[in-house]
């Protein structure tokens, strides 16, 4: 099994800045600790970070393209606003889970709706680093 861990803007400042709400590991920590986690389980992952919208769809349709077996996403901010990356997600019919560290339901009334949800087989949040793992 082959799955693209997808992460969205400001993510690769993991363990840089409020620490608080995200914790204290590094993004660099967070692949280290998936792909270990994933050889034990015999999953192949493909880590990918983009600050920028067009290279998560582009990440998304690579996934299709080559053949991988599901998405794990946490769409950063692109979450709450994001029409392109909720139709790359249909568009593409990967099963995928969407991963949010903190529980955005529980925070500012703009981080409550989800675009991406809708297409998600499953929600993830406010599990920290370990929702990446579950
Ligand atoms: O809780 C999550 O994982 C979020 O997807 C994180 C996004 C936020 O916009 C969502 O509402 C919820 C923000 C990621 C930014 O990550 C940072 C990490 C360290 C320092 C600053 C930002």
């Amino acid at each position: 099994m082959k799955l693209l861990i997808l992460n969205g803007p400001n993510l690769n400042l993991l363990g840089i800045r409020e620490p608080n709400i995200y914790g204290k590991e590094t993004y660099t920590d967070l692949c280290e600790r998936i792909r270990a986690y994933a050889d034990q389980k015999g999953i192949d992952v493909r880590l990918v970070q983009s600050n920028h919208e067009g290279a998560l769809v582009d990440a998304i349709q690579a996934a299709y393209f080559d053949g991988l077996d599901g998405i794990v996403i946490n769409p950063g901010a692109y979450t709450h606003t994001s029409i392109a990356l909720l139709d790359a997600i249909k568009g593409v019919n990967l099963p995928t889970v969407e991963v949010h560290i903190s529980d955005p339901d529980t925070r500012e009334e703009f981080r409550k709706i989800s675009y991406l949800r809708a297409a998600c087989i499953a929600t993830v949040k406010g599990r920290g680093t370990q929702g990446y793992l579950e």
